[in-house]
């Protein structure tokens, strides 16, 4: 594909023909045959399979088509006609392939059989999968003679509950807690924020909640992009008259008004649902500020209407009976000055209040918010702002109030349900020791941030990659590749090429697996498998259409070929009857799990699938102190510890595009951000370009502002004025990962800040 930029707003709906044009359009170009039509009307079914996208909850009583434009993409991308043969890889070398884009790699097809890579050759030539594992094996019995915690087991979040047990087993057996996830970059910031607010790792809205709310907040969190089928629940609550307020430092198209492609009428008349009420253009890194500007807003409210003995907007029987905490928190918000909030969130006093006024006027608000919340220094501090706002209104533990984490990948939070963590307290290491026979290791295991520490001082000495693309989407990418290149071993199980298969170790193998749309056989025939949504259901997901290639082996089986030629003989783990059959693999989770997974087989069969158990929904507080903690407050400063380094810095969020998931790229566009035909653009407020003196159209150079003796530069982003605060910029993901340095993330989670980088623009340097 040419960089051949063009820039048109987009005036249109979220959703309506322009979604169904696209999802045409993407058909087509993956020659899609009409199975893979059909396939789609089976997504999120029962019956059918979970979408391969995101998390978003599957209703009980899906609509007739249960799919998004991002959805039908996926599946498309996934049941593509197009193939990577082991002739492609004797053509190209490994070495001309890294020149190749993210898009052109993955553009080629499915991968279709096991390969090794050849040191002589350069290439990556095919093998028989006995052939792969016992290499493997012998590659990771050697390392185990050495080090048994330089190997790491990396999960991308999207394989299912069964085969993510067995890989967190595999782990174990192996020798340690090594169990990086995607969600280390993502909702890690949720998973250490709300256990010690309200006593759960995971959210506390269900889709049933919509229906009951009156009014939704919604902070960083693309929907028309990231999750579209909740603009569903959001269209029929503007329908009832719900108010939406949105805090996005962009006009994201999606959060502004929506065309429901699957309703007739709306799609034949120009009937649109405006979906946000008040749309708070809040600077990035700036919802501390504004979540404190409207805390203090209700306190003064709430005040008033004591002092002249009205009902109070407080719910203050609650906050007595539930919570811990309140005096500090209410005594440090009143001394926080509105001069202060106004300066970090870049909005007027006027707007928090009239957001607050919205809040008070409710009986039941939902807040939702995504990774412009998790991916700041303050990430988990930014999430318990949010728990602290709903408290004030009693607003968690009722129907139609709570809490929602909008999740990423569509299995990401079941993975850690079933426990892959790197935090060995988190794990039910007794029942494993119990069940399988073995001393399960205690140290703590490495997350990603820590995996990259570890690969850069030698370390970590192998990686598993259980899909994904670790190497393109950890942060300061550039840096870390060369040190990629001097592990031992690496091996990927993926559906497609990407860089990280050739930024690879001295060892190296590429296995092939089936997609979850695909029909996967075993000895006792086609298999279902479990995955947990977003709203923290359990779902069955069977596959529809044939494998892409006779030789690909489902994850179970791969995960097992592995075990079995790394670990020691264990008769009590039944790793070829768990492939023959995985039901067996789901009994196993629910001994180990119980209190979730009891059952799991029977409960698995009902149609919309069953939900794990909520203490917090019943006002059950599973904290320390039993009850819901104000948290997390105090410091407004988005990155306290970054120097003012003046007016040239500016503060960069790395964003996804609406044709792309994740590291995955579809095509160049951007449609909703009216950006076409590149993605090495720099969206800037106008003011900002002529501050600059810059012009727009040119290209600059981006360089970190960060000084900690790395140099790091992104070449010839083009600047692009846009609607977006004084003193942000915004990139696309992962293009700009070479500009965040690695130590720049969460404090108390360490998911990467890829929402906030301070950085310094230059004349573009040619690069020879
Ligand atoms: N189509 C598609 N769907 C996806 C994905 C995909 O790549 N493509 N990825 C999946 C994954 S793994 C994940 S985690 C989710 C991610 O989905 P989201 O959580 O939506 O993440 P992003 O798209 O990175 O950015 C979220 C929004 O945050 C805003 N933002 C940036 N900084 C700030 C800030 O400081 N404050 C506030 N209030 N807003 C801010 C951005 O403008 C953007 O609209 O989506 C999942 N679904
Ligand atoms: N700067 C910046 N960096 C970010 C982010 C950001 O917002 N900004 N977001 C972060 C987030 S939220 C996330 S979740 C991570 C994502 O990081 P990853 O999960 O590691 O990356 P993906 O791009 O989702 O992985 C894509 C690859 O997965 C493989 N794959 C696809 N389907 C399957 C399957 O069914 N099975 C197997 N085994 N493999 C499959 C394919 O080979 C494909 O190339 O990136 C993070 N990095
Ligand atoms: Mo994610």
């Amino acid at each position: 594909m040419e960089d051949t930029p063009h820039f048109e707003p987009y005036t249109d709906s979220a959703g309506g023909w322009g979604s169904l044009k696209a999802v045409t359009s993407h058909l087509i170009r993956e020659r899609i045959p009409i199975v893979g039509v059909q396939a789609l009307m089976k997504q999120n079914k029962p019956g059918g399979f979970g979408c391969v996208s995101c998390a978003w909850a599957k209703p009980e009583h899906p609509h007739p088509a249960e799919f998004c434009e991002n959805g039908a993409k996926a599946t498309a991308w996934e049941l593509t006609a197009k193939r990577l043969p082991a002739e492609f890889f004797l053509k190209h070398s490994v070495t001309e392939l890294l020149t190749w884009s993210d898009h052109a790699l993955e553009e080629g097809g499915r991968l279709t059989v096991p390969m090794r890579w050849d040191a002589g050759r350069d290439r990556y030539i095919e093998v028989t999968w006995e052939e792969a594992f016992a290499g493997i094996g012998s590659e990771l019995k050697a390392l185990h003679a050495q080090e048994p915690a330089s190997v790491v087991f990396y999960a991308s979040g999207r394989a299912s509950l069964e085969s993510s047990y067995m890989y967190q087993l595999l782990a174990r057996l192996y020798g340690n807690n090594n169990l990086p996830d995607s969600s280390n970059m993502c909702h890690e910031s949720t998973s250490v924020a709300l256990p010690e607010t309200i006593g759960t790792p995971v959210g506390t809205v269900r889709l049933e909640d919509f229906d009951h709310c009156d009014a939704i907040f919604i902070f960083g969190q693309n929907t028309g992009v990231s999750s579209p089928r909740m603009l569903h629940q959001l269209q029929d609550a503007r329908k009832r008259g719900v108010p939406i307020v949105t805090f996005n430092p962009l006009r994201e198209r999606g959060l502004e008004e929506f065309v429901n492609p699957q309703s007739p009428t709306e799609m034949l008349t120009p009937a649109h649902t405006r979906i946000s009420t008040q749309y708070l253009q809040v600077k990035n890194g700036g919802d501390l500020g504004a979540l404190t500007g409207m805390c203090k807003a209700l306190l003064a409210a709430d005040d008033k209407a004591r002092d002249e003995g009205r009902s109070r907007v407080l719910d203050m029987a609650f906050i007595a009976e539930h919570t811990e905490g309140f005096d500090g928190f209410a005594a440090s918000v009143r001394k926080t000055p509105w001069a202060e909030i106004e300066r970090e969130s870049g909005l007027a006093r006027a707007q928090l209040e009239a957001a607050a006024t919205t809040f008070a006027n409710a009986k039941a608000v939902i807040g939702i918010y995504g990774m412009g919340l998790t991916q700041h220094r303050k990430g988990v501090e930014n999430v318990q702002m949010v728990c602290n706002l709903l408290l004030l209104g009693g607003h968690i533990g009722k129907l139609g109030a709570g809490i929602c984490p909008v999740r990423g990948h569509s299995n990401v939070q079941g993975q850690r349900t079933v426990g892959i963590t790197e935090k060995p307290e988190l794990a039910p290491l007794d029942k494993l020791a119990a069940l399988y026979g073995f001393e399960p290791p205690h140290e703590k295991g490495l997350n990603t941030v820590e995996t990259c520490e570890g690969v850069l001082a030698g370390r970590v000495r192998a990686f598993i990659g259980f899909g994904g693309n670790f190497v393109r989407a950890v942060p300061d990418s550039e840096r870390l590749e060369p040190a990629w290149r001097e592990l031992q071993l690496t091996v990927h199980i993926a559906t497609k090429l990407n860089r990280s298969h050739l930024v690879h170790g001295k060892a190296s193998y590429l296995l092939p697996c089936k997609g979850r749309i695909e029909i996967d056989r075993q000895a006792s025939g086609e298999q279902t498998v479990a995955l947990e949504d977003s709203t923290g259901v359990m779902h069955a997901s069977r596959g529809v259409a044939e494998p892409a290639a006779a030789s690909l082996l489902s994850e179970p089986a791969i995960v097992a070929g592995i075990a079995k030629a790394s670990l020691p003989q264990n008769t009590k783990v039944p790793w070829d009857a768990w492939v023959a059959d995985y039901a067996l693999v789901r009994e196993h989770i629910a001994q180990v799990f119980p209190e979730t997974f009891h059952d799991f087989n029977s409960r698995l069969a009902a149609p919309g699938g069953f939900p794990r158990p909520a203490p917090a929904r019943q006002r059950v507080w599973k904290t320390k102190n039993g009850k819901a903690n104000f948290k997390g407050y105090g410091n407004l400063r988005a990155d306290p510890d970054t120097p003012e380094t003046g007016p040239d810095v500016l503060r960069l969020m790395t964003l996804r595009s609406d044709d792309q998931f994740n590291t995955t790229i579809y095509s160049l566009d951007d449609r909703f951000r009216g950006v076409y035909g590149t993605r090495r653009v720099l969206l800037m407020n106008r003011d900002d370009i002529e501050r600059l003196g810059l012009t727009e159209g040119t290209q600059v150079d981006v360089s970190s502002a960060v000084d900690d003796g790395h140099a790091r530069t992104v070449h010839a982003m083009r600047v692009t004025g846009y609607d977006i605060p004084l003193g942000c910029v915004a990139g696309y993901y992962p293009e700009c990962n070479p500009l965040i340095p690695l130590s720049h993330y969460a404090e108390r989670s360490k998911v990467p800040a890829a929402k906030a980088i301070p950085v310094r623009l230059h004349p573009r340097v040619p690069s020879s």
